[in-house]
């Protein structure tokens, strides 16, 4: 049990041997181990020195998901996926430190100058023995409208991506599919598989619940609340060999399941609040 500092990161365990990781910079969740083993893959090339994303875990996404949008100004100046996470936060808070599970809570500093707008982002870990549970907090500290994309562009880790069946998204579920420059599709409620790039956007899944069977006999259950839609990715070698801090064959090992509020940009009026909350259980 317990939560231990470094200079670069903080790491919660639990009694039960599982324990996570977590950088300041980024908020970004590089680690979780649960039943002795790694559950999160990260990239080998991955640059840790804050000078750039970091490439696996779980990455935070606001307030723009994607690269940016025409308008309005101060959003559309910013870079792919926006700031957060490339923002040193501080851990504010130990929540709870219990047989129950862990819980701490991260706090984003104040926004770039360019972008002014005033919110509270405050990310809730919080760790049991199967189960990690990751809640992304924004209240609008303005006095007008406020408006963001949010995503946990979690990484998950498999032996074989060849293996691996995602199921859970509901037959009717409409989605943009990038690798077809975007083109909407209606989902057949069919299992993913990766026998070529995926990358498709979700919206709006009525089960709030996607399955991930890593057909070694493992897998994950990835719930979701308030976070709408998700994201299926694995660029596969064809797109991921061009992914400059993308390990060899990295695109072997993981799924990106990524919950989000991404179809469109979520309106918060002034004092409002959302909650997204990704829950991910080992199977
Ligand atoms: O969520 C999927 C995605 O938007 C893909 O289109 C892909 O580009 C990926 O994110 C990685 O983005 P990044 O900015 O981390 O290289």
């Amino acid at each position: 049990m317990g939560v231990t500092e470094t200079a670069k990161s903080v790491t919660i365990n639990h009694e039960s041997g599982s324990s996570a990781e977590i950088y300041y910079y980024g908020a970004h969740v590089v680690s979780w181990k649960a039943g002795g083993k790694e559950r999160l893959f990260m990239s080998g090339k991955s640059a840790l020195d804050g000078s750039k994303a970091i490439r696996g875990g779980i990455p935070v996404v606001f307030p723009i998901f994607g690269p940016p949008p025409t308008s309005p100004p101060e959003y559309a100046a910013l870079s792919q996926h926006g700031f957060a996470r490339n923002q040193i936060w501080k851990l504010d808070k130990v929540i709870m430190d219990r047989p129950e599970g862990v819980s701490i809570r991260f706090l984003a500093p104040p926004p770039p100058d360019s972008f002014a707008h005033k919110y509270r982002l405050a990310y809730v870990i919080t760790l049991s023995e199967h189960q990690l549970c990751t809640d992304v907090h924004i209240i609008n500290e303005d006095d007008k409208e406020f408006i963001f994309q949010t995503l946990l562009h979690t990484y998950l880790a498999i032996p074989d991506y060849l293996k691996l069946k995602v199921s859970g998204i509901d037959k009717g579920t409409t989605y943009k599919d990038k690798v077809l420059d975007g083109k909407m599709v209606q989902s057949e409620g069919e299992d993913i598989v990766i026998d070529r790039p995926i990358d498709r956007v979700y919206h709006k899944v009525p089960s709030q619940e996607i399955h991930v069977d890593d057909g070694a006999g493992s897998g994950f259950k990835v719930r979701f609340r308030g976070f709408e839609d998700v994201t299926v990715w694995n660029p596969t070698e064809e797109v991921g060999k061009g992914i400059v801090d993308m390990e060899d064959k990295g695109w072997e090992k993981y799924i990106c399941i990524e919950p989000g509020y991404v179809r469109d940009f979520k309106s918060l009026a002034p004092g409002e609040e959302f909650l997204g909350q990704q829950v991910l259980t080992v199977l």
